[in-house]
């Protein structure tokens, strides 16, 4: 049977990827020695998936930052702000990926609906596309030294141009789209070198056509590969879609030459209907994404062979392949010998699902007799009665406060801060020394008593520095939390947590989400030690803080047996308790952070709304339980907010931080368009670089916050978190934002 999968995770089984480009960045290694590790990761993975017995392996998926910049690197489309710098070719592309001292780096978002980050191509009217084949042919010529002939894999030329941004000095109404012509010319070359190379399949993916596009981006992708497929001298096309399904893009690209269609058959089960109803395709494959790439259950192989053999009726040839890249989840299931054996029996990580896909192929040819036997039922006691009956009795009251204008007069009173109030976003400076003090309480080497002396240290540090600075809204600094999600994962019932389920961000940076497998319960308070304890140190309101019901989903593997918005509900149920907590422990405002709001917006418009109805609705949910005297903040950041602006306004915070830095405070403005008017804490500064801004550029930030929004409703603080900078860095950043609102409240009269 034929069988692939569309990526592999590169990051390898214990992080090697990220200890070599680190130890790199920092000196600690020479280009050589980083080339040679990660050749050895390649061979590793080629070498499973050839044993695993994958008829068709992948190649070109090992990166050393993004796949979206290797490919930006393959048609040389490197802006000059980077050519200037005059470095070698991989120091220069760790520039795009990174920024130096003189040059921000590329823009990073969101890859489609997952914690997963590229770097966003800038492409202008002059851009000169090149085919530069280097890294998909070394990588094709290491594998085929070891033996393997492997299926090269790069983004499509149509999705990398909707991926990309105009270049700065593009002119108005430019878009990148607009180059498709030039950009074909360069995949024709790279197409050529390959094909001379003997490469017999590449991939190319197009997954940005599983989102609503118009007729002309449709059109310009029947054009790209009826360009692409008339070239006389190419490997066969293989071309992936992903995270959803195809809508007219699917009947485009039958009409053109390429040789095989990818099918995400999980997240897009109505693309079964879909090529049923494009007709026959006679001589054409269907790659069948059967095997979830983008979570961690093991597959229902019975009804994903049904699935096969429906497909079967439809296309002459049927491969049998994940739903999308595996470089969504973690290595191998290997490495969890201590998880729960009932949850266990019940988890595929990348490794298992090359099996399953096997198994899979094996079964469309042989017949399902092959297949293993199925994944045994949940467990009982991953269902709670107890939480299902509270959610069962929820009425509009339980998503309701009293008017703004209410809750803020009494806030006022209790609080008695301040106009432009300053305060950060939660997170302090992770040292190294919070680092090891968690990993040896991990280990069994430091006691709870001692862990909690050392984190209530670090509060105390915390706490005293920011009462030094003048900030008026303290924290407590977070030093007990690794990740924000894992730290609750870890707490919350039915949810469980991995000890190596690492699954790259962006770049060297990696998470461990957790599990979501059950009813979610609350066993007990899981912030309330650390906030109480704060605000026992100072008269100053201390934030409590908790991350959102959205972004604990988004950020964790999630349930597929019941609809996301029930689980959301579940997660608000819990935080709604751990607030009520907060609040008879004395805290007087909480904070919920919603970063991920954005992310897990559905790609196609049609489905929006419900997901933002239910978004809201759980977010209320958790933060209407409070009185009116207590302030709920919530956090905003890593994504373009426009197309979220009314549910953020319909959130219902009394606050809302939010990234605004690099946008100019233009999110301001839109803000107001969007009907809202309660407090905001535009990010006056940008904390992802180490640059320390001085007090009049924060004093001009501000004069233009206060033109767009009452003095009365505006905050003062950083745009995120301050766990990745040091103390040298923060200390007079904060000591310049305090400065800099102490002169605008003078202006004020
Ligand atoms: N947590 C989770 N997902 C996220 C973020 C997060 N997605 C979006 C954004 N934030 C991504 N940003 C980061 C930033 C830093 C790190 C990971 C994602 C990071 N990771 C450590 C590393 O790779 O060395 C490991 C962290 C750990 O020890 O747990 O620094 O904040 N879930
Ligand atoms: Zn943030």
């Amino acid at each position: 049977g034929q069988s692939t999968v569309l990526g592999y995770p590169r990051i390898g089984p214990d992080r090697e990827l990220k200890r070599a480009v680190e130890a790199y960045w920092a000196g600690g290694i020479d280009a050589a020695e980083l080339h040679d590790r990660a050749a050895r990761l390649r061979a590793a993975v080629w070498r499973t998936l050839r044993d695993a017995g994958l008829a068709s392996v992948p190649s070109n998926t090992f990166s050393f930052y993004d796949h979206v910049l290797d490919t930006a690197v393959a048609v040389d489309a490197v802006p000059d702000r980077f050519r200037r710098l005059g470095l070698s070719e991989l120091d220069t592309y760790f520039a795009m990926a990174r920024g130096t001292a003189a040059e921000p780096a590329l823009e990073l978002t969101k890859w489609f609906a997952t914690n997963y980050h590229y770097l966003v191509p800038e492409i202008g009217p002059d851009t000169a596309f090149t085919a530069r084949p280097d890294k998909p042919l070394r990588e094709y010529t290491e594998a085929a030294a070891l033996g393997i002939t492997t299926r090269p894999v790069l983004v499509g030329p149509a999705t990398f141009l909707l991926l990309a941004k105009p270049a700065p000095d593009a002119p108005e109404g430019f878009r990148p789209v607009d180059r498709l012509d030039d950009l074909v010319d360069a995949y024709a070359d790279i197409l050529g070198a390959l094909a001379d190379a003997g490469v017999p399949w590449v991939q190319l993916d197009e997954p940005a056509y599983v989102a609503d596009r118009d007729a002309a981006e449709i059109d310009a992708l029947r054009a790209a590969y009826d360009r692409i497929g008339a070239l006389h001298h190419r490997p066969r096309l293989f071309v992936a879609s992903y995270f959803g399904e195809l809508g007219d893009a699917l009947p485009a690209l039958l009409a053109t030459p390429v040789e095989a269609v990818g099918l995400d058959l999980v997240a897009g089960p109505g693309n079964l209907a879909r090529l049923a109803a494009a007709g026959p395709i006679p001589g054409r494959t269907v790659v069948a994404g059967l095997v979830d790439g983008h979570n961690v259950w093991r597959t229902d192989l019975r009804a994903a062979a049904a699935t096969g053999a429906a497909l079967t009726s439809l296309a002459d040839h049927v491969s049998v392949a994940t739903s999308c890249s595996l470089l969504h989840v973690p290595v191998d299931l290997a490495a969890e010998p201590d998880l729960d054996p009932d949850l266990r029996a019940r988890l595929a990580f990348a490794r298992q699902k090359v099996d399953e896909v096997v198994a899979l192929g094996r079964a469309l040819r042989d017949g399902v007799g092959t297949l293993p036997a199925p994944v045994p039922p949940a467990p009982a006691a991953w269902r709670d009665d107890t939480v299902r009956a509270r959610l069962a009795d929820l009425g509009d009251e339980h998503t309701r406060r009293a008017p703004y204008a209410e809750r803020a007069a009494a806030q006022r009173a209790r609080l008695g801060l301040p106009p432009l109030p300053t305060t950060t976003i939660g997170s302090f400076p992770q040292t190294d020394e919070l680092r090891r003090a968690r990993a040896a309480h991990r280990a069994g080497r430091l006691d709870d008593a001692g862990y909690a002396d050392r984190m209530r240290a670090e509060i105390a540090h915390v706490v005293a520095v920011q009462e030094r600075l003048g900030l008026d809204v303290l924290v407590h600094g977070e030093p007990e939390r690794n990740d924000m999600v894992q730290y609750f994962g870890e707490q919350l019932g039915g949810f469980a947590a991995t000890v190596n389920g690492w699954v790259q961000s962006y770049g060297s940076r990696c998470v461990r989400p957790p599990v979501i497998h059950g009813d979610v319960t609350r066993p007990a308070p899981m912030t309330v030690d650390w906030s109480r304890y704060a605000q026992s140190l100072t008269g100053r309101p201390v934030k409590g803080m908790l991350t959102g019901p959205v972004t604990i989903l988004a950020w964790s593997f999630i349930r597929t047996d019941q609809p996301l918005a029930d689980t959301a509900d579940q997660v608000a149920l819990a935080l709604r308790d751990e607030i009520r907590d907060l609040e008879a422990a004395g805290i007087r405002i909480v904070q919920v952070d919603e970063p991920a709001l954005r992310e897990l917006l559905p790609l196609r418009a049609a489905d929006q709304p419900a997901y933002l109805n239910w978004a809201v609705t759980a977010f209320r949910l958790a933060t209407s339980g409070v009185a009116d005297a207590t302030q709920i903040h919530t956090h905003l950041c890593y994504s373009e907010f426009g197309e979220v602006l009314p549910a953020i306004d319909a959130l219902d915070a009394d606050v809302t931080s939010i990234e605004a830095s690099r946008s100019k405070m233009e999110i301001l403005d839109d803000l107001r368009a969007a009907g809202y008017g309660r407090g905001v804490g535009p990010g006056v500064y940008d904390i992802h670089s180490p640059r320390v801004p001085d007090q009049a550029e924060i004093t001009e930030a501000l004069c233009r916050a206060v033109a767009a929004v009452p003095a009365d409703r505006l905050w003062v603080n950083p745009d995120c978190g301050l766990k990745t900078r040091g103390y040298a860095e923060i200390e007079p950043a904060l000591r310049h934002l305090v400065a800099a609102a102490a002169q605008i409240r003078a202006t004020l009269g």
